[in-house]
């Protein structure tokens, strides 16, 4: 198929020159704000061209900071007039080079806009800028009011809200909240209604199927209840909203969840919250086989069921960066080697009662033991082992990039039957074509880790540097992959620019014909994140 991207310079953007950035001081009034605009020429602005993995580096000659949505709004309809190509950057950790510039495009970076509006606790819903650090939401939720924000995930001290609605991320405990709502919903039926009627067994099911197809505390789809987004035009789109239940004509913020800042530059979010649980625990298994992961995940979901708020998995291969190279923040925490079992589980439960939580975990882990599922476990004894735990799950990729060596990325959904298959044909492949004893050498390592509970695998494929020996045995032997077993070539990350012309692995001609229209009426001049997410088909693959 395709392997690496080649892309060119699209002639038609214009080259920044001095009376562009004269409009730009004079937008963001950089004489009292003089962080607001940062130019190449005068500092080092490696940090705002680089990506987290320091796999792709851009040339932008000014990064722009604005503090309110009106300086946006001035700045696109500047740049769109005099066709100045943008990146849109919130906290810069996303995993496929969308945050960065692939050439000479400014940088419009969300980071001054940082304000928490207003959180109205009767709805839960929470109103802020778009550059508000994640992990500054959820700490100002928490010890205010008691609430959590939605998400939860490893980069958490860095991503900015509006990063995370524009990759709709995933994170560690998007099942918990999908699980909550569906039980929420039915156990807030009365059950014998199920069966006075016919009627009422029809509705179980409807709102079990709504549930799936929304995933109201799943993903990001279900928890932002509005936005307001900056078009490429410089127009401001209100989309914000103080309602829970809004059904009146479409529902337009949809489009910008998950569109990767090539639609717009979203400004502001309101984000439903819950109510913090009481009671967190966290099981920590070894296994001897993957198949026996996935008779663990079904036993949990039967036993814990609504207590659920995250099923993670490792392979020991992955826990050796973290437990080398952050071994001061997290432990291994059994008896013996890492090394010693190959496959490592997490099963985090939050819920309100910490006896009927333990009542059920200490069932599940004696059951674990009888059923010889699992060769070793236990439960967190205190909130600093229970920390420590997560540290050594969520350091993975940490771990990875502490070991100063190239990672090449891979985020998939596969049907769970066959997603440690991939890992294992990877190391397979890794071998016959790179040299017998690379994986046993340790020049490369071959690692699989994930959200279980998704099926969603991480693959990382961790080598001495990026070159192109090591991308064409990967690229796309990967995404072929995906396909054969019918999964995701993205389950969380996007496309960026990483995946930028492989749509059509996910997505029909006629899918991709439709977000092309999207993306003409919105931005016709394609400004905004230009060379990522494209959304054409191949000409020679009109098959679909
Ligand atoms: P950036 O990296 O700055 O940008 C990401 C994309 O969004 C870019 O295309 C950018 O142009 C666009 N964008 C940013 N802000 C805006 C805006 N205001 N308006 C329009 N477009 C915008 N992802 C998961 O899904 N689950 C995980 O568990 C997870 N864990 C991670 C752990 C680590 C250690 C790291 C480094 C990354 C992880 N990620 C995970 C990747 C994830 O995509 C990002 O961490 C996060 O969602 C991106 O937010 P950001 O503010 O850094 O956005
Ligand atoms: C995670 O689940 C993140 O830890 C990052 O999505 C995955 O680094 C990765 O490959
Ligand atoms: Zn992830």
């Amino acid at each position: 198929r395709f392997g690496s991207w080649k892309i060119e310079r699209d002639s038609r953007f214009k080259k920044v020159d001095d009376k562009d950035t004269a409009r730009f001081e004079s937008i963001l009034d950089s004489r009292n704000n003089p962080s607001s605009v940062l130019y190449q020429k005068t500092e080092n602005l490696s940090a705002y061209n680089t990506d987290w993995l320091r796999k792709y580096k851009g040339e932008a000659p000014v990064v722009l900071k604005p503090k309110q949505t009106q300086e946006v709004s001035a700045l696109l309809e500047y740049c769109n007039a005099n066709n100045i190509a943008v990146c849109v950057q919130g906290g810069n950790t996303g995993l496929v080079g969308g945050s960065v510039p692939v050439f000479d495009e400014v940088i419009i970076n969300l980071s001054r806009m940082n304000n928490i509006l207003s959180f109205d606790e009767q709805s839960g819903i929470l109103q802020c800028e778009a550059g508000v650090i994640l992990e500054n939401a959820d700490k100002y939720l928490r010890e205010k009011y008691t609430f959590i924000y939605p998400l939860d995930l490893g980069a958490k001290g860095s991503c900015q809200i509006g990063g995370n609605i524009s990759t709709n991320a995933g994170g560690l405990r998007l099942l918990r909240y999908f699980v909550y709502f569906f039980h929420s919903l039915v156990s807030s039926l009365p059950p014998f209604l199920v069966f006075l009627s016919p009627l009422w067994f029809f509705f179980f099911f409807f709102l079990k199927s709504i549930n799936h197809k929304y995933k109201r505390y799943g993903n990001l789809h279900g928890n932002v209840m509005g936005l307001e987004v900056v078009l490429a035009n410089g127009n401001v789109l209100n989309l914000q909203s103080n309602n829970i239940k809004d059904n009146t004509g479409y529902d337009l913020k949809h489009l910008f969840i998950g569109s990767e800042g090539t639609l717009g530059v979203i400004t502001k979010a309101s984000v439903l919250c819950m109510k913090e649980p009481t009671s967190y625990n966290l099981l920590f298994l070894a296994l001897p086989s993957f198949a026996n992961a996935l008779k663990v995940k079904l036993l949990a979901k039967r036993v814990l069921n609504e207590i659920i708020s995250a099923i993670e998995f490792a392979d020991f291969q992955s826990l050796k960066f973290p437990l080398t190279y952050l071994h001061n923040r997290c432990s291994f925490p059994l008896e013996g080697k890492y090394t010693d079992y190959p496959f490592y589980m997490l099963i985090e439960t939050s819920g309100s009662n910490d006896t009927h939580d333990k009542e059920k975990l200490t069932q599940l882990i004696e059951t674990l033991f009888n059923e010889k599922l699992i060769s070793a476990g236990t439960i967190a004894q205190d909130m600093g082992q229970f920390r420590s735990i997560w540290t050594l799950r969520e350091g993975i990729g940490p771990g990875i990039g502490e070991s100063k060596r190239a990672c090449y990325k891979y985020d998939v959904s596969l049907p769970l039957y066959q997603m440690y298959d991939v890992v294992e044909n990877c190391r397979v492949r890794v071998e016959e074509m790179l040299g017998h004893d690379t994986i046993k050498r340790g020049e490369i390592d071959v690692v699989g880790y994930g959200h279980l509970g998704d099926g969603n695998l991480h693959l990382n494929v961790v080598t001495p540097t990026f070159a192109s020996k090591y991308e064409n045995v990967l690229e796309p032997w990967i995404y072929d992959q995906c396909s054969y077993y019918r999964g995701s070539i993205s389950a969380e990350h996007g496309l960026g620019r990483m995946k930028g012309n492989m749509i059509h692995y996910n997505k029909s001609a006629l899918a991709v014909n439709l977000m092309k229209n999207f993306k003409q009426l919105l931005d016709p001049k394609g400004i905004l994140n230009p060379y990522k997410l494209k959304v054409s088909y191949p000409k020679n693959m009109l098959w679909h």
